[in-house]
């Protein structure tokens, strides 16, 4: 079973070299009782007193010792991406094809499967704060290579908010609570942040992004991941190309709906975490493809917009992305405070084949990394932490400092040095050395913005171009929303001339919500955005002449064929429950890769016509923003007991709402009936007389329909 995976340990090293690796570190529970120094403890119930009554006594060095553990056993949060979660896994190259452009042998070498650390974060909250904010998704990887460690430490959205470093720190004040009264909590929608980006055009093209709904995944296998920057890859030869990564999802790419993104909040603000969890303990794995696009310095220079600027995305239909390898991620973390808090990324963790390039962005981020560690972890020793030593041996003079665990012997802690017989040497660069990329530079020392990042709204049109009619109504939708919450009229108006900027209805219409511009009539409904929106493009700059890519939408393209996997179906039911519809619905989604789960009006079992019924969850803890799709099965009983149920009138209303498939058995159709719910197989609401369990798994494929009539949300 893949799933037991997880427990089965230590694994030998040569199968999962890093997870041996761990074990080593790793102490499950043992016989006795003991304090930290391994004396064993008669009484953990009562502290040592001074009579039963009286008080406790400065000698309890087991009280003592506990409380004073508990009273520092929390570090700082991250200053950004403080929430996140994480798994282990691997990854392989398909072939050696890469070989022409680059020395990494982790990207050149089929026969390594390289053990892998994820760790996916929302950027603005903070560890306690909701998985389903609005907000950039990080996706950072660290590749345990036979080299050392290579951490890819990016996002799931390509451009980033800034073109230099030294303006992190004020987009991330400007979006964190603000100061004076820690208002709100993990969102982009107050005055600060919109004050600073109506003042900073650069941060459009990203605003796009982050208003669409990739800033609302379905779950982390849904997600692309990016590596923003343009990196280098260097070949044997020391020749460099220019590469952008990317990990495609095999899941392909999903997202909820705002209104699902805001109950979920409040039901299941943990729904991210819990669903890699569950599909790993499962044995479902999340995969990704690497891909990359691979230029050349002289194409780049072509390009209309430049490759340093990491505002700036590479249109796939300019340059295609090549699936080289895949990631899987199989064990989930033993400890989370352990692992998914104490691993610590760097950009500046590079193997030889791979090199940086001069975007003023990425050069910050090579500094900031290894010093925020020291803050967050304490020390200098952070890398001797398991989850951050590398499998690759370390050796050299670095000494000391608070927490040292390495037992370095000997006299010799210098370089050069004889007494120590010269050990360690350097190594050559044939033999492994890393040497920079020997980038010719001239130029004078400067402060300034080069011309070529000057274009700030040509991607943001690019962008839009590319969305669908309801990706776009969703922009509009959003950016509603967020301007809404936005108390300052001025920053209200300063964004709408941006939009405007991007495109003239989606500022018209971002404006009419606000109340900036009259229209003729009501404002349009969600239908009547979407037909409106249709036609709605902008001519495009600075996208090497694209005007519209494909690969941005997530409902013209996806990176994977439509499938099921993963997906997670509703079946609705009471005592009276035929068990033969439940079974024949579950083995038809199963079968596709599918989950289905029986949501019940009480946990235990049901008495089903046919047999028992065991219960999954039950309506009062589990709502229909969990699932993709609802069924109701047959069993005439069963039914009229849930149409009475307020709870499974609003869950079938609400999945429908939201877009998503919803079958019903024949004796289910008065209950859809009651919850205002038409039958219709174009608008995947299926009719299981006419239609089969198959139809059913086909219409879940689709995800959403979007072409149900009316406003489909709020349920
Ligand atoms: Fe960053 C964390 C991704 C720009 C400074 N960043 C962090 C994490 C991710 C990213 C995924 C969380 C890693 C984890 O899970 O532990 N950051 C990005 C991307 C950027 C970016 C894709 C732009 C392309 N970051 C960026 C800049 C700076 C930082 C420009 C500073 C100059 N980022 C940090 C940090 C963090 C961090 C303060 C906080 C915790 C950490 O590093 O380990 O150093």
């Amino acid at each position: 079973m893949k799933a037991k995976q997880s427990q089965d340990k230590p694994q030998p090293s040569g199968e999962a070299p890093k997870q041996h690796d761990l074990a080593r570190a790793t102490s499950p529970a043992g016989e006795h009782l003991t304090d930290n120094l391994g004396h064993a403890i008669s009484d953990d119930q009562n502290s040592l007193k001074g009579g039963v009554r009286g008080p406790s006594l400065l000698e309890d060095f087991l009280l003592r010792e506990k409380i004073s553990h508990f009273d520092h056993e929390r570090i700082p949060e991250r200053v950004v991406h403080a929430r996140g979660a994480g798994a282990h896994g691997v990854f392989k190259v398909y072939d050696d094809s890469l070989s022409e452009v680059t020395a990494a042998r982790v990207l050149t070498d089929p026969s390594r499967e390289t053990p892998v650390f994820v760790r996916f974060s929302t950027v603005a909250g903070s560890r306690g704060s909701a998985d389903t904010a609005r907000d950039v998704r990080g996706f950072a990887v660290k590749f345990y290579t036979q080299e050392g460690n290579w951490d890819l430490v990016g996002n799931n959205i390509p451009p980033f908010f800034i073109q230099d470093a030294i303006k992190f720190p004020d987009l991330i004040h400007s979006v964190k609570p603000e100061p004076h009264r820690e208002i709100p909590q993990a969102a982009s929608a107050h005055d600060t942040f919109y004050d600073f980006v109506s003042l900073t055009p650069e941060t459009l093209h990203m605003l796009m992004w982050v208003m669409s709904d990739r800033a609302i995944p379905r779950s982390f296998a849904n997600m692309e991941g990016f590596g923003v920057h343009t990196f280098r890859l260097v070949n044997a030869e020391g020749r460099s190309h220019f590469v952008k990564f990317h990990w495609k999802p095999l899941s392909g790419i999903h997202s909820l709906v705002w209104d699902e993104a805001l109950e979920l909040a409040g039901r299941d603000p943990d729904v991210h975490r819990r669903a890699l969890w569950d599909d790993i303990e499962r044995g479902d794995f999340p995969e990704w493809e690497l891909g990359v696009q691979v230029f050349t310095e002289e194409q780049a220079a072509e390009f209309d917009f430049d490759v340093l600027d990491a505002t700036k995305l590479v249109p796939e239909a300019l340059v295609p992305v090549r699936r080289v390898g895949k990631m899987t991620l199989n064990r989930n973390p033993d400890n989370y405070f352990a692992e998914t808090e104490q691993v610590a990324f760097m950009p500046t963790n590079l193997v030889p084949g791979l090199d940086f390039s001069d975007d003023p962005l990425l050069q910050g981020r090579l500094f900031s990394y290894l010093d925020t560690q020291l803050s967050r972890l304490g020390s200098p020793n952070w890398p001797e932490l398991p989850i951050n030593r590398p499998l690759a041996r370390v050796s050299n003079h670095q000494r000391d400092g608070h927490m040292r665990y390495t037992i370095n012997p000997g006299r010799v802690a210098y370089e050069p040095n004889s007494l120590g017989g010269g050990r360690p040497a350097e190594v050559s660069p044939q033999r492994g050395g890393f040497v920079s990329y020997p980038e010719p530079l001239s130029g004078v020392k400067i402060r300034q913005r080069a011309e070529s990042f000057a274009d700030h709204y040509g991607q943001a049109k690019l962008f839009w171009n590319s969305m669908s009619p309801v990706e776009k109504m969703h922009i509009v939708r959003a950016q509603q929303f967020e301007l809404g919450k936005v108390e300052t009229r001025d920053i209200r108006l300063k964004m709408i001339e941006h939009l405007r900027g991007i495109n003239p209805v989606l500022g018209d219409q971002v404006a009419a919500g606000l109340g900036e511009m009259k229209l003729n009539g009501p404002l349009p409904t969600d239908a009547e955005l979407m037909k409106l929106l249709e036609g709605a493009v902008s001519e495009t700059t600075a996208a090497g002449g694209v005007q519209k890519d494909e690969a941005l939408s997530m409902v013209d393209h996806n990176t994977a064929p439509p499938s099921v996997r993963g997906r997670k179906v509703a079946l609705l039911a009471a005592d009276g429950v035929s068990a033969e519809d439940v079974g024949r619905m579950r083995t038809a989604l199963e079968a596709q890769g599918a989950l289905a789960e029986v949501v019940g009006t009480h946990l235990g079992s049901l008495q089903g016509q046919g047999g028992e019924v065991m219960v999954d969850k039950t309506l009062l803890t589990t709502p229909s923003v969990i699932y993709d799709a609802v069924y109701l099965p047959g069993g005439s009983a069963s039914l009229k007991a849930l149409g009475q149920l307020g709870d499974a009138l609003r869950f079938v209303a609400q999945a429908y709402k939201h877009g998503k498939a919803v079958g019903s058995s024949p004796d289910g159709l008065a209950l859809l009936k009651q919850a205002g719910v038409a039958v219709s197989a174009e608008q995947g609401v299926l009719d299981l007389s006419k239609q089969s369990a198959d139809d059913f798994v086909e219409a879940l494929a689709q995800h959403r329909f979007w072409n149900r009539s009316g406003d489909l949300v709020p349920a």
